[in-house]
């Protein structure tokens, strides 16, 4: 549809049309990386859920094949919802995911691909013998869902974790099998965090704490530490917590219990969810994916025939700068859309002005920027204590901030999206600097749900302000501090497109100058079309 075609990306993975949701059992096989999806073959709504999937070798240009797997059993009846890929040694690959049946209940299936010598995987077979676990009692049977990868435990036995909800706690169930066919419930739980709704989505796996190096799902030991994240249903938003995992007693306390899965920190504070990952055993990675939802309406999103993107998948790792928090990292392979790029030195931004760069077209950007405040001393100067506790709009001003870019600007200023820093002192003196995208008016549009998203982001002492972000039409990937905040916008722009849209540098704080300096990629698209079977 012509009327909605500036707001298809250009390097963002998202099937030709209807809808998407969440990425489901990621894997890296024979020189091939798979992503498949839920799927809706038949509209740009959410229903009658597929396995879409498709085939990269670089994580960046895909191709669609045929869809893996349909809803054509009374154990997938109403759907074939999502679930994990794992790599056996002996080389064989299994799937688990949730089939809405028949009924309406939730159990979980095993597949395995028909032909393990076909590096595209084309063809999934479904276990006759299907379900492999079934709600077990005191659960009910409608929040069961979304088996994880496996990982082996110490006694060889495999175990998998299965999201669900009690008197209002998220949990997830663990359950071992040796065989993926018979499995067996364990008596007590994961974790579960009281008050945090049903947990869809579980993932689970460890992180080295001395090196940038992906792990194995099933390594554990010194040096490692394990995250858990939950897709909170009732916010529809993804949490995790870092802490470690108990291979004996098949139990995971968080590092710090304040900030348990659904209290602290987000996967990605924007506009995301049902986030998976998985490890790259090809390049050594843990590579995460994560749904970008729409925030226009079903209406628009029929119009257009198309509802949702996938991110730039990221390498995740462990902050140990901080010991606190997890880094994202757009994968590297992305960098080989980079086309020509523009730098930019100290440029002033006065406090109260914004900067227009001038770098032509500013749709499909890679954007890399170093943010000084003038005068050391600045931050000690303030005196007043200024509780922000959580992002404003861009248009609040204090001493501090915000401060950042205007993305998807047009020249008037009528249309954008601010993404920037905003410290603030806190009553106990201490400086804590926010992370904020407003998205308030990034789009004319009306029936278009737009509010300001962030979380806070630690600045250490040595530090300056940075940020990374990746422009696709209408996504914004913003990273800050080397990914430690993280925040992605959808946003519907009707003036700030093609050759209309800008960039600006902005500085809203009332009380300092701030200088900046930046490198802006060109960015090219990616080929992301069928594959051509009929060729081979
Ligand atoms: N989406 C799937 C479920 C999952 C939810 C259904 C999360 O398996 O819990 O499409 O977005």
């Amino acid at each position: 549809n012509a009327m909605f075609a500036w707001q298809r990306t250009a390097f963002h993975f998202q099937p030709e049309k209807n809808w998407m949701n969440d990425p489901d059992g990621p894997l890296y096989y024979m020189g091939w990386y798979h992503l498949f999806y839920q799927y809706n073959p038949d509209s740009a709504v959410w229903g009658n859920i597929t396995w879409g999937h498709a085939v990269s070798k670089d994580l960046i240009h895909w191709l669609y094949l045929p869809l893996a797997m349909v809803p054509d059993r009374w154990f997938d009846a109403g759907g074939v919802w999502t679930g994990s890929a794992t790599l056996l040694p002996d080389g064989r690959i299994v799937i688990l995911y949730t089939g809405d049946t028949d009924e309406s209940i939730q159990v979980q299936n095993l597949a395995y691909p028909a032909n393990l010598s076909d590096p595209l995987l084309i063809e999934w077979v479904k276990y006759p013998d299907n379900p492999v676990i079934v709600p077990p009692a005191g659960i009910n049977p409608e929040e069961f869902r979304d088996p994880t990868t496996a990982w082996m435990g110490p006694d060889g036995t495999w175990r998998i974790l299965v999201g669900s909800k009690v008197d209002g706690s998220g949990i997830a169930l663990i359950y071992q099998t040796s065989n993926f066919t018979a499995f067996e419930a364990q008596p007590g739980l994961l974790h579960a965090v009281n008050g945090t709704g049903m947990w869809e989505c579980v993932d689970f796996y460890p992180v080295s704490t001395n090196s940038s190096n992906g792990l194995e799902t099933s390594v554990v030991g010194p040096g490692v530490k394990h995250v858990l994240k939950a897709s909170l249903d009732d916010l529809k938003k993804d949490y995790y917590a870092i802490g470690t995992y108990d291979p004996v007693s098949d139990t995971w306390t968080p590092d710090d219990p304040e900030a348990d899965v659904g209290m602290g920190l987000q996967v990605d504070y924007g506009r995301y969810y049902a986030s998976k990952t998985f490890f790259d055993q090809n390049t050594g990675r843990r590579i995460l994916w994560g749904w970008i939802n729409e925030t226009d309406t079903d209406y628009d999103d029929l119009a257009k025939g198309w509802a949702s993107v996938q991110t730039i998948p990221r390498v995740v790792t462990f902050d140990n700068k901080t010991g606190s928090n997890i880094l994202e990292w757009p994968v590297e392979e992305v960098e080989s859309l980079r086309l020509n790029s523009t730098e930019f030195d100290d440029i002033l931004v006065e406090a109260g002005s914004a900067v227009l760069l001038d770098i032509g077209m500013a749709t499909q950007l890679d954007i890399s920027v170093e943010f000084e405040i003038e005068g050391s001393d600045a931050l000690e100067a303030l005196e007043e204590p200024e509780a922000i506790i959580e992002c404003a709009t861009a248009q609040n001003r204090t001493t501090l901030g915000p401060f950042g870019l205007l993305v998807l600007a047009d020249k008037s200023l009528s249309e954008l999206t601010p993404i920037y820093f905003h410290i603030a002192k806190s009553t106990n003196g201490s400086l804590t600097t926010l992370f904020c995208a407003d998205e308030t008016r990034s789009s004319k549009a009306l029936e278009v749900f737009k509010k300001v998203y962030g979380g806070p982001v630690a600045v250490l002492d040595d530090e300056k302000f940075t940020m990374r972000l990746l422009v696709d039409h209408s996504i914004i990937e913003s990273f800050a501090q080397g990914g430690r905040t993280v925040i992605t916008s959808r946003i519907y722009p009707t003036e700030a497109i093609y050759g209309a849209a800008k960039l600006f540098l902005f500085n809203n704080a009332t009380g300092v100058n701030v200088t900046a300096s930046l490198e802006i990629w060109q960015m090219n698209s990616a080929f992301i079309r069928p594959f051509p079977l009929e060729e081979m």
